[in-house]
């Protein structure tokens, strides 16, 4: 399996996040990557490769599933925010006012307080000086990624941090900045896969992808999470959103109970594996977390490190050429483990 890593993820070390009217420390931090890294050493499943350069056809793909003004905003937030006052480049950014219902996105505000709060949904995700070079190698890796399986590769590996799937059109948000899962679907379907599927199997609803194909027939969207009622991201993810317009069929969410075991986590995946053979989809993209974990410290389902084997075996056995992306895992002296456990399984299964 090729795999692609975000040597610059460190740049992305934010501090802080709002949490039940504290700031507490961040659970997406470096050390999660490095776990991969260092079990990756032990069991090297594939040669760890820096993704091509980026390039014009980086800032193409971004563009087919990001909206123009929101990458602006994002590639220069930094410097707005310390051109504001000096003494800012001590402090992360994080949004405090957001446009809800009735409220206008469609003015860009002068504020920056607001054009934050436009392009954001939590107080979470703290944006720092490397949060856009980070988030960008990491875009660069999923298009790596996508573009190897393109060319033939059975499998191939973005491993990057800040994750992506919570990242929507013009939003950031869960951790997240760019979409790497939709950026590899996107980058399959302009290299020759006519219908492509996305499966997100991290423990969360992946809302931004969900969002970013809701009104395509082309890529199929599958999440696997916790129930929105009571989980993060709380506002999509039901079982009755199944895409609009064109796209109406192509989106299904099996939502699951906190609490939910390995049997009945296993179950649902059967059932989203159906709905990507019934696409017809000729390339698959993993949104791959692994805080499905029972030891997850955020999240409520039971799956043990076994599993993550019985993942990437099932995975495999689909049969379709695969790009998976690093997304959520916060039991972080477990995560490498865990993934590459994934890795693995899917290698030992694909032959
Ligand atoms: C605990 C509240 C946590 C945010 C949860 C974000 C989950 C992010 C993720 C991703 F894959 F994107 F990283 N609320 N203080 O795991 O889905
Ligand atoms: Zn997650």
């Amino acid at each position: 399996m090729k795999i692609f890593r975000n040597a610059l993820h460190r740049r992305h070390d934010a501090r802080l996040e709002m949490y039940r009217g504290r700031l507490v420390p961040c659970h997406e931090t470096p050390a999660r990557l490095d776990h991969v890294l260092a079990e990756l050493a032990r069991r090297p499943v594939g040669a760890l490769r820096d993704p091509v350069p980026d390039d014009a056809g980086l800032d193409e793909a971004l563009a087919a599933i990001h909206a123009p003004r929101y990458l602006d905003f994002l590639a220069g937030a930094w410097d707005e925010w310390v051109a504001l006052d000096p003494a800012n480049a001590g402090t992360d950014i994080l949004p405090a006012v957001w446009p809800v219902r009735g409220f206008r996105a469609d003015v860009l505000p002068e504020s920056f307080a607001a054009r934050i709060g436009l392009f954001s949904f939590d107080a979470g995700s703290p944006v720092m000086a490397g949060t856009w070079v980070a988030a960008r190698e990491g875009a660069a890796c999923a298009r790596s990624a996508a573009l190897a399986v393109s060319g033939g590769e059975r499998a191939a590996f973005a491993l990057t941090r800040p994750p992506g799937h919570h990242a929507g059109p013009d939003f950031f948000g869960g951790y997240c900045f760019l979409n790497n899962a939709a950026l590899a679907a996107q980058t399959l379907r302009d290299h020759g896969a006519a219908r492509v599927a996305v499966l997100d199997v991290d423990y969360h609803h992946g809302n931004g992808t969900q969002t970013i194909f809701y009104g395509r027939d082309d890529v199929l969207t599958v999440s696997l999470h916790g129930d929105p009622r009571t989980e993060y991201p709380f506002f999509l993810g039901h079982a009755d959103e199944r895409g609009e317009g064109a796209g109406l069929g192509a989106n299904l969410n099996l939502p699951l109970p906190r609490g939910t075991s390995a049997t009945t986590w296993f179950a649902a995946l059967e059932a989203g594996l159906a709905a990507v053979a019934a696409h017809r989809a000729e390339a698959l993209v993993v949104a791959l977390g692994v805080d499905t974990f029972e030891g997850d410290p955020i999240s409520g389902f039971h799956l043990r490190a076994d599993d993550y084997l019985r993942l990437g075996e099932r995975l495999a056995r689909a049969g379709l050429p695969v790009v998976l992306t690093m997304e959520g895992g916060y039991a972080v002296a477990e995560v490498g483990v865990n993934v590459v456990n994934v890795l693995e399984g899917f290698m030992a299964a694909a032959g």
